[in-house]
């Protein structure tokens, strides 16, 4: 920051605060996470000044010798994290991921069977708004309405009736576990091609905190900065069979020149995730959810699905008498991080929302355990059931500063 402190004051003062807005609040965004130092100085990088059209070995570009090097360890990295048989690291962005997912495997107006954003859904896996709903037939399977979880049996019925191309399971606030095995065998069943966007749970995956997709699914999407704790992009595994159609859907299909300091920070975010230490960072992140939502329930709250068994959970705010957006809001004001998020069937349209989803995996990488997440379900129920007392919000609010100061993030910095 000290080259951008004299070269740029009024830029540097805008990251200063956000650096402070993230020192001094609980960050409980199931989708974000706190890259490492090593992460941080690859993204920010000379790697970014190079132009390297194509993959290691093929460039459309001279100069790509040391390029080649960093990117085939992201992919070799990756092909060992999640046991895949080719890994494509330049997407961008998970929603781009799951574009030139779609354009390898299938044709545009062919049918895409997924869950409806409502109920755990993502925007790119056939919202109506997004281009998935628009260039492609989109049906769905939902959650059960008794259990609020998958029903296999359900998804092969739907499966039978709708007859998808493709197949896809992989969630944006599923708190449950995803069986991968049998989604495999029912698109197999159907002739579908099986995919699965990981993006959420893809560190616990890494880190043997819930089931590998592979070898049950045919193509594999996901970010790589969520529980996988790399920098802002997205990447896609896939069998061989799928290989040089995934290469090129990717370049020249929707991209053109890679971000190469992001496949570094990539690469640099994958050997962290190879090292041991990450598997106790990934059955933490799980601990600290079930600590979090055991908390609240006893605290009178209601949990979409009764509970969660990965880094995240669905808070359904009916009970207590406010919307997500105003308990996002409320929440803010005590600095405490989270977003306002539908509940299955929810009356309310998504702006409003009747629930906030909440998650675990950047306070995990703080240092916090459970006794921290049983305090945090405490000041957010004091926060809720204080709403109008301005008094107790800044006590919750100084509490919310004691617990931040206890974790310091980034003393380097
Ligand atoms: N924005 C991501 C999330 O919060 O889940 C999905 O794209």
């Amino acid at each position: 920051m000290r080259i951008l402190d004299a070269a740029d004051p009024e830029l540097a003062n805008a990251m200063g605060l956000e650096l402070g807005r993230q020192r001094n609040s609980l960050e409980l965004i199931a989708s974000e996470n706190f890259i490492s130092l090593a992460v941080m100085e690859a993204m920010g990088s000379w790697l970014n000044n190079k132009y390297s059209e194509g993959y290691p070995g093929k460039r459309y570009y001279g100069g790509n010798q040391f390029i080649d090097m960093s990117e085939n360890l992201a992919i070799e990295r990756a092909k060992r994290l999640f046991n895949a048989e080719h890994v494509n690291v330049q997407p961008h962005a998970g929603t781009q991921a799951n574009m030139e997912a779609y354009f390898a495997t299938i044709k545009l107006g062919d049918k895409i069977l997924s869950i409806d954003l409502p109920q755990g859904g993502h925007l790119s896996h056939g919202s109506p708004v997004s281009f998935s709903g628009q260039f492609y037939r989109i049906a769905s399977y939902s959650l059960d309405p008794e259990t609020e979880t998958i029903d296999m049996d359900h998804v092969r019925k739907r499966a039978e009736e709708e007859k998808p191309q493709l197949l896809l399971c992989g969630y944006s606030a599923y708190p449950r576990t995803v069986d991968f095995k049998e989604f495999g065998e029912i698109a197999k069943d159907v002739g579908a091609i099986a995919m699965a966007d990981i993006a959420h749970i893809a560190g616990l995956i890494a880190g043997g905190a819930h089931p590998q997709p592979f070898p049950h699914m045919d193509i594999v999407t996901t970010t790589t900065h969520k529980t996988l704790r790399g920098p802002k992009g997205a990447m896609i595994m896939c069998k061989e069979s799928l290989a040089s159609a995934v290469d090129k859907a990717v370049f020249p299909g929707m991209q053109g020149g890679p971000f190469e300091q992001m496949i570094a920070a990539k690469a640099v975010a994958f050997g962290e995730a190879l090292k041991p230490e990450f598997k106790g960072y990934a059955s933490q992140v799980v601990k600290n959810a079930k600590a979090l939502a055991d908390e609240l329930m006893s605290l009178g709250y209601r949990l979409v699905s009764g509970g969660t068994d990965n880094h995240l959970m669905l808070v359904d705010l009916r009970k207590k008498g406010i919307t997500g957006r105003d308990a996002e809001r409320l929440l803010e004001g005590v600095d405490i991080s989270t977003n306002r998020n539908m509940v299955p069937n929810d009356p309310q349209k998504p702006w409003i929302a009747s629930g906030i989803r909440l998650g675990t995996p950047a306070l995990t990488t703080r240092g916090m355990r459970e006794s921290e997440m049983r305090e945090i379900a405490r000041l957010i129920d004091a926060a809720i059931a204080n709403r109008g007392d301005s008094k107790k919000l800044a006590a919750i609010r100084e509490s919310v500063h004691g617990l931040c100061a206890e974790f310091p993030l980034y003393p380097e910095l």
